[in-house]
């Protein structure tokens, strides 16, 4: 099955082959099968862990996990692998999960159900993981195969979100946050979570992050004929080991300097009364939220060709004050604007990953070859390239 039919085939496929590779390994059919996708951020970048504005979208691909409980608490999963071979962790007992006693793959499902057990979810269960969110792309597939976690084991508990016991889908994210930032050890904020549990098809989702409002903005760029070109750039990115906490770590001095509480209450003035080294931060992540309320405004009013020159000034920001981009990244960014694009930055983290172009469709060959031909004049290794339509958020599927 090539990329582009699991776009079409929409979220059932990824459903079904965790309930059939759930039968094959566990031997009867699962209670149930959740699944979440991954996302693009459509732009407001760094700005969430500053208490700011994003405007995500989710993808078509998806993270599904089938589940049952198991009555002697130990949590079991497998995983159908992205190459095709399965992958087994050891059991673990819920109960003596704590930080550091399970790395690698499995600290993400162990990271939920340690950070569900505080919230009184406490059973064992056995799992059943399949996914097509290409990994390391900065498209979130950790966060999908999290938050499809975090479902399943709440399902299971009979708490799922919008049941009378459940929690809401910000409470979700916090737990899948606190996972993530405490048991996985990566410091990242609240957007991936929460774009993949509350974005919703043919929407990006406004969120601010400071008090979890979210609007569901129309974003329909075929009918303005339109792509969002995603250009997975193969240059794989981890934000456990990349300098994303740096640039964490220099906002929150940054804002403490400033004496404001993150810096969403900064603006352009206070640029100058912070030391040199943190001023592009500074820089960043006040025009960054301009950006996005812009970009809101633009898509609200059906604007959506007028979207594209924030794109191209978020990336131009992220490359120069923020740094986290690389070579990759801006060779796409720089083929697509050069052939057409009207607009294009990378997404997510950065340091590798994927970037966004936002393309007319009668360009659309052209950007795709120029994009290739880049990659090719300089030796990288080809990127993967698909339109992005923005697609349902995590549920239960059976
Ligand atoms: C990563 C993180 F996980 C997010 O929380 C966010 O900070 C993003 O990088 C940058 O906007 O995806």
């Amino acid at each position: 099955m090539t990329r582009s039919d699991h776009l079409a085939a929409g979220t059932g496929t990824q459903a079904d082959r965790a309930a059939a590779a759930f039968r094959d390994h566990y031997g009867t059919a699962p209670h149930g099968v959740w699944s979440a996708p991954g996302r693009v951020n459509l732009i407001g970048e760094h700005t969430d862990y500053n208490d700011g504005f994003v405007l995500p979208f989710a993808l078509p691909f998806r993270c599904a996990v089938a589940a049952s409980p198991r009555a002697d608490g130990l949590l079991a999963v497998t995983s159908t692998g992205d190459d095709g071979i399965p992958r087994t962790a050891d059991p673990v007992a819920v109960a003596d999960l704590e930080p550091g006693v399970v790395t690698g793959w499995a600290a993400f499902p162990s990271g939920v159900a340690w950070a569900l057990r505080k919230q009184g979810v406490l059973g064992g269960a056995d799992l059943m993981v399949t996914g097509d969110v290409p990994n390391g792309a900065g498209l979130s597939s950790s966060h999908a195969f999290q938050c499809a976690v975090a479902l399943a084991l709440l399902g299971l508990a009979d708490r799922s979100p919008g049941t009378p016991d459940g929690p809401s889908l910000d409470e979700v994210a916090r737990w899948v946050q606190n996972s993530e930032n405490d048991f996985v050890g990566a410091p990242t904020g609240l957007l991936d979570q929460t774009a993949s549990l509350r974005c919703t098809a043919a929407h990006a989702l406004f969120l601010d992050v400071r008090s979890g409002v979210g609007e569901q903005v129309p974003f329909d760029a075929d009918a303005h004929g339109l792509e969002v070109l995603v250009v997975d750039t193969r240059a794989k990115h981890s934000l456990a080991d990349s300098g994303y906490g740096d640039r964490r770590a220099g906002c929150e001095r940054a804002a403490s300097l400033l004496g404001v509480p993150a810096l969403r209450d900064a603006s352009v003035s206070d640029v100058d009364r912070v030391p040199d080294e943190l001023r592009p931060l500074v820089r960043h992540v006040v025009t960054e939220n301009a950006r996005v309320l812009a970009t809101v405004d633009l898509l609200r009013s059906g604007d959506l060709a007028a979207v594209g020159p924030h794109l191209t000034a978020s990336h131009t920001s992220l490359r120069d004050d923020y740094r986290v981009s690389c070579l990759e990244l801006d060779v796409a960014v720089d083929a697509a604007l050069a052939a057409g694009a009207l607009g294009a930055r990378m997404t997510g983290g950065g340091f590798g990953g994927s970037a966004i172009a936002l393309v007319p469709l009668d360009r659309s060959a052209d950007v795709r070859a120029a994009v290739r031909a880049a990659y090719a004049d300089r030796s990288l290794t080809p990127p993967r390239l698909f339109t992005a339509v923005p697609s349902a958020g995590a549920g239960r599927d059976h």
